[in-house]
């Protein structure tokens, strides 16, 4: 079998640059000889026009920024692989599922939607899940996020949308966050965005990392066979190390000490080589069942409930190599839904359709030409020819004097391919209608998946949506806005809507006073938009949709830190105890001390130290440990230490300490507040027990231990 795995990293070997060992030069190839001075007239006296190496330099840094994307404009990327493990050959003709083993390479980007390119990672907002593949027929890009639905059901809002979340436009404020009036102003007024809303004002919308988020093709696209049968589907990413988040406090915390913190987590998990890793996985929905369900398929606000069609896992997708250069690469890559290889097609979603034309637009005032194709980390594995010609930067030298088709003096070349040949068909689907600008009725129920989405989650859960809309809402300064917000929050679950006017000092309006039919008053009402409804869904609850439920958690605490706060004295035993615990589940533990360089333990060795106390913080950690031996007197008066330790409480992870360290947590702020049930915080008198070890590690594969917070839902 043809492993295709370092395909494209050979092709990307033909663009690299290294300077070791080389001397430095201009662009044309001319050694510099001084890269400190510019050229005078004089040792005091001007520069020189003629200085075509001070020009040069300094014409290149003046144009070194491009436009940054309108949306998703901060992201992260990293090199990998795709492997099929359930090939589908009955399902579609496309080369990459068909054969169990073959390895495709991808690159993926992870992306927030409405922060500029150096905003936080951590803002509450949906996440940009795109993967390249490249494959032997061509690039296929599944441009995906980690929410399976979306705002709005046609392509025609987007602009609206995105203008609404982006900073207001008079003194653009707020960065990346979607807590101001605009953003609510437009959603109050858009009910179909009201399941997208639950799923962002849920913990989804605040990832632990990358890496333990699911990803989803949102739209239901199409598999075409050989016999050109088509299947609809819906693309899943499973994360294998689940689906977890931090909460609200943490993430604006985190968004102060490390703003890089998913940026930082993806690029040291591959350095570190805990390669991240998702299965893949299709809803597969035949032709004949396009009907059958209470909810349209082509409408990008709803899913197929996991529980009504079950996910197949078709493969899986590993990331190993981190880019050479973030601008070369995860900056410039181009993705694009409609990059599509014969086998795979689209549907009539008006979302969907939008988008096929959106991309190839916005990369030709991004990356300035309509040759990005030709840059290396969007070129194409398959071989390229066709009669293109010419463009800004165009970088291949087509050679003969024929680019045109058909031709008789290029021998007819290139030539067409047929079907047989692996030539694109797009399927041949039969449309006779009228032309109409119009919303479907069948895209009408606005509220029916939101009330799944909300039913489904864990009063934990529920609790965090709750206080979610209030931080939200409670930064629109707008009172009819919050007011508007209600009266449709009061249509997916009247509690929900009262909790959050609770926060809000408001009340929560009758449903008459609530326009519905996407803000026009009744006389302006628009021919064809459909009163908004609600439709029951069959389906009660589905786990799939709770983080906390999730079928995808397996307890594993695979790559998560373990803050180990350590002084002069330090129990070596307990350290190393704890330490070799973590290295056999592959996670780590960091050591944390008052100052940088080496601790003294009790056995007088020298640990060395990874932070210190000031540069640490333990929102940047997964559980906090206190070995035996510490100098307690001198922590419990240090703040960054009481700072821990609140902030690990309150965030309910697990904290532990062994030997004489217990005392810090009998005598911590929260002590009054434990009960003897609390699981995360784990004690012994007994130092460097591989109970306590266990222990440890039990509470910590829990995620969190909810049970600790105020819940709204109790
Ligand atoms: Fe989009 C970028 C995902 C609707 C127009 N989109 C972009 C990226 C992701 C998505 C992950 C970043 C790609 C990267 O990392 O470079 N977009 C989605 C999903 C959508 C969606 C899952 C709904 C299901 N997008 C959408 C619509 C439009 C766009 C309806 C326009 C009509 N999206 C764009 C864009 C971007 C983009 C303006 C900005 C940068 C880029 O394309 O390359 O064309």
């Amino acid at each position: 079998m043809k492993n295709l795995q370092d395909e494209k990293q050979r092709d990307l070997s033909l663009n690299k640059s290294d300077g070791t060992n080389k001397f430095l030069t201009t662009d044309q190839g001319v050694k510099i000889n001084d890269d400190n001075n510019s050229l005078k007239a004089g040792e005091r006296g001007p520069s020189l026009l003629e200085d075509f190496i001070l020009r040069e330099k300094i014409t290149h840094f003046d144009h070194e920024r491009i436009p940054e994307r309108i949306v998703h404009a901060r992201g992260s990327g990293a090199h990998g692989f795709f492997e099929v493990t359930n090939p589908i050959p009955e399902l579609t003709k496309a080369g990459f599922l068909k054969e169990a083993g073959l390895k495709t390479p991808v690159f993926v980007r992870f992306s927030t939607v409405a922060g500029s390119r150096g905003s936080t990672d951590l803002a509450r907002d949906v996440r940009g899940f795109a993967v390249k593949f490249y494959t032997q027929e061509g690039i296929y890009d599944l441009v995906g996020n980690n929410v399976p639905v979306f705002f709005i059901q046609d392509a025609s809002k987007f602009p609206d949308l995105i203008h609404a979340v982006k900073p207001e436009p008079h003194n653009e404020i707020p960065q990346a966050a979607s807590a101001h009036d605009t953003f609510w102003d437009f959603i109050s007024l858009m009910p179909e965005s009201m399941h997208m809303i639950m799923w962002v004002m849920s913990d989804r919308a605040i990832p632990r990392s990358y890496r333990m988020m699911e990803g989803f093709g949102v739209h239901t696209f199409r598999l075409i066979n050989e016999a050109g049968e088509s299947t609809f589907v819906k693309f899943h990413w499973k994360p294998k190390l689940g689906t977890h988040a931090v909460v609200w406090d943490e993430a604006q915390k985190i968004s102060g000490k490390n703003a890089d913190f998913h940026r930082e987590d993806l690029w040291e998990a591959i350095e570190m080589g805990n390669f991240p890793e998702w299965e893949l996985g299709i809803q597969i929905i035949p032709e004949k069942d396009e009907h059958k369900f209470e909810f349209d398929l082509l409408d990008p606000t709803k899913i197929v409930p996991e529980e009504l069609v079950p996910v197949t896992i078709i493969g899986r997708m590993v990331l190993d190599k981190n880019p050479d250069n973030f601008f070369a690469e995860t900056e410039q890559i181009a993705f694009h839904p409609g990059h599509v290889v014969p086998g795979i097609d689209f549907t009539n979603d008006p979302l969907l359709q939008g988008r096929l034309f959106s991309y190839t637009d916005t990369q030709l005032s991004r990356l300035g030409s309509p040759n990005f194709h030709e840059i290396p980390i969007n070129r194409s594995v398959a071989p390229v020819h066709n009669n293109q010609r010419d463009g800004h930067m165009r970088q291949e030298i087509n050679v003969g004097r024929v680019s045109y088709h058909p031709n008789s003096l290029g021998g007819g070349c290139p030539y067409q391919a047929k079907i047989s040949e692996g030539g694109f068909a797009s399927f041949n689907e039969r449309i006779d209608a009228h032309k109409i600008r119009e919303r479907s009725e069948s895209f009408a129920d606005h509220f029916g998946q939101a009330k799944l989405f909300f039913n489904s989650q864990t009063p934990t859960e529920k609790s965090h949506i709750v206080k979610a809309l209030r931080f939200e809402l409670g930064k629109v300064k707008t009172t009819a806005i919050r007011v508007r917000m209600l009266g449709l929050l009061s249509q997916i679950d009247t509690e929900l809507a009262e909790k959050v006017a609770l926060g809000l000092g408001s009340t929560v309006p009758p449903i008459l006073e609530t326009p519905l039919n996407h803000g026009v008053s009744p006389e302006n009402e628009i021919e064809g938009n459909h009163e908004p409804r609600i439709v029951e869904q069959s389906l009660a609850l589905s786990d799939a949709l709770s983080m906390i439920n999730n079928p995808t958690n397996s307890p594993t605490i695979a790559s998560r830190k373990v803050a180990i706060v350590c002084t002069d004295g330090v129990s070596d035993a307990s350290v190393l105890n704890l330490k070799k615990a973590l290295k056999k589940e592959d996670a780590k533990g960091f050591i944390i001390a008052p100052h940088l360089g080496t601790i003294l333990t009790n056995t007088d060795g020298a640990i060395p130290v990874d932070f210190s106390l000031l540069t640490a913080s333990s929102v940047l950690f997964d559980a906090l440990y206190f070995p035996d031996g510490l100098d307690i007197n001198s922590l419990a008066e240090s703040a960054e230490v009481a700072d821990f330790l609140n902030e690990a409480y309150n965030h309910c992870k697990v904290i532990g300490a062994d030997g004489q360290a217990a005392s810090i947590i009998s005598s911590a702020p929260f002590a009054s507040k434990l009960t003897n049930d609390d699981e995360g915080i784990i004690i012994t008198s007994e130092a460097a027990s591989e109970a306590f070890a266990q222990d440890f590690i039990t509470a910590m594969a829990k995620h969190r231990i909810w049970d600790r917070e105020v819940n709204l839902y109790n």
